[in-house]
């Protein structure tokens, strides 16, 4: 499928160039004004440093524990409902089974790709060791069908992460599946937990596929015009946003007849059995392409303790935004009948639904829309850091500003004004101190996602909250602070899967 799309060979190609001269520690003149010219040397995914790193984290924080998966990706027909789909899958299900972990044991994942296309494992909101990390031309080659691959690593960081292929649109198949690392040292105040995954679907339904769907999106542009339309009083950097919609108008850029919760319809939902009066501690994750969700529980209340995985400040409220590729942990105390779980996809008509019983009741509507969804949601900016887990301050080494932008000559966003098969890398060194400033230029809200670090939202009191992936609004800037501390070569990306494709990704450079 990847051939039908020129830009994607052309990255790929080039990328794999690049790779090949990481792993030798590739050495390129940093400008072109003579022989004399100060060289700038890559830390390649090959490299001692990537491997010294890990055996420090072997070290420091190993349990000595392995967990071991086997993963075949391939072809499968699922049954969503009540609708049948031909697509991609992890062992013919979706999601894919949960891979569950303590923090600092080792996880030995052995992928057979049965797909008929290369693909890899990115393992989203792991600081794992570089050449782990799943990104083809960067941090591997790809894995060609019918190979086995071994994917093994020291799993760092508690939380709720998850798992899916860098390679093209497969992500927008069915291939995904939740990570949970447990930390031992932090306590369950909960009675149980339920592990959601939200997702927008097309794959398989009256023939179409996501690359057919970034085919016609590169074909006819922009549905609803990124730049083009004026969305009021948002123009201009700093701009406030509404709170009842800080997202604005234009949400996304595909139109999609369902949205699951756990891999399921509304006619087949999920569902939660428990108690009245127990702590059910959600774990949620937004596998969409293309959707933010926002999500609530009728009659109750959430209370938000992690996002991506690290602790916040818990903040209690009656809905949740969540952008693609963020996750959330929040608990509900859950009152005594039946109600509903609903994953509203935010600017869209739709919305995935589950249940949650604790005792007696009828079915329920599933085009019910708890009054809980209209106040205005929590979103991971609005979050506090806790103390534990905040950057110790400290003045950045080095700034990289991100513009993000996009292209009205075709469906072609960007990062700096390049596409990623031009990007220019952003360097950095190890043991620096390095702040991110994203600059939204466009009137499209960005998921910006960063491999192998987890950064603090920068404010002014030092206590925004960490996190992988941050919501960056229309037309305002948002700026990350993370410790060099992991070195590679690492994606930053627009988690909006036809935003990356369509050229919003570059990278984080560490140089000797
Ligand atoms: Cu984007």
């Amino acid at each position: 499928m990847i051939e039908q799309f020129p830009g994607g060979t052309r990255l790929s190609r080039r990328n794999f160039l690049v790779l090949a001269g990481l792993g030798a520690a590739a050495t390129v003149t940093a400008c072109s004004t003579g022989g004399t010219a100060p060289a700038t040397t890559y830390v390649g995914p090959d490299s001692t440093a990537v491997k010294a790193a890990e055996q420090v984290r072997r070290t420091n924080i190993g349990t000595g524990n392995t967990v071991t998966a086997s993963l075949k990706a391939g072809p499968t027909r699922i049954d969503l409902g009540g609708v049948q789909v031909d697509t991609w899958a992890y062992n013919d299900r979706i999601p894919g089974r949960e891979i569950r972990l303590r923090r600092g044991d080792v996880l030995r994942a052995e992928l057979t790709n049965e797909l008929p296309a290369e693909s890899t494992i990115h393992w989203h909101g792991l600081a794992l060791r570089n050449d782990m990390d799943g990104v083809p031309g960067l941090t591997q080659s790809a894995i060609a069908p019918n190979t086995p691959f071994t994917y093994e690593f020291l799993a760092p960081d508690a939380g709720t992460h998850w798992f899916h292929p860098h390679v093209g649109m497969q992500l927008d198949r069915g291939l995904y599946a939740p990570v949970i690392v447990e930390d031992p040292a932090e306590g369950a105040d909960y009675d149980l937990e339920a592990v959601l995954v939200l997702d927008d679907w097309l794959d398989g339904v009256a023939g179409r596929t996501p690359d057919q769907q970034l085919d016609i999106l590169r074909r006819d542009g922009m549905p609803m015009s990124g730049m083009g339309m004026d969305h009021g009083g948002m123009s201009g950097m700093g701009a406030a946003t509404d709170p009842a919609n800080p997202l604005g108008a234009d949400t996304g850029d595909v139109d999609y007849p369902y949205y699951l919760i756990n891999g399921t319809l509304a006619a087949d939902p999920f569902s939660v059995r428990a108690r009245p009066g127990q702590r059910v501690r959600l774990r949620i994750i937004n596998a969409g392409a293309d959707t933010p969700f926002r999500l609530a529980v009728g009659g109750h209340q959430l209370t938000v303790t992690h996002s991506d995985g690290y602790p916040v400040q818990p903040v209690t409220g009656s809905s949740l935004l969540i952008g693609m590729g963020e996750r959330f942990d929040a608990i509900v105390t859950l009152g005594d009948g039946v109600f509903p779980l609903v994953a509203s996809a935010e600017g869209k008509q739709g919305q995935g639904f589950a249940v949650i019983r604790t005792g007696a009741g009828g079915r329920l509507d599933p085009a019910i829309r708890p009054p809980e969804l209209d106040a205005p949601p929590i979103t991971g900016l609005a979050l506090r850091a806790r103390e534990e887990v905040r950057l110790d301050r400290r003045a950045p080494d080095r700034v990289h500003e991100l513009m993000l932008g996009m292209d009205m000559s075709g469906y072609r966003w960007t990062i700096n004004g390049a596409t990623y098969d031009q990007h220019t890398p952003l360097e950095i060194a190890q043991g620096q101190r390095v702040r991110l400033r994203f600059v939204n230029q466009t009137t499209m809200f960005h998921p910006m996602h960063l491999h192998g670090h987890t950064f603090q939202v920068v404010d002014d009191q030092g206590a925004g909250p960490r996190k992988d992936t941050t919501l960056v609004l229309p037309n305002q800037t948002v700026e990350v602070d993370l410790d060099a501390d992991n070195p590679g070569q690492w994606l930053v990306h627009c988690h909006n899967l036809y935003h990356g494709e369509a050229g919003m990704m570059t990278t984080l450079s560490y140089t000797e």
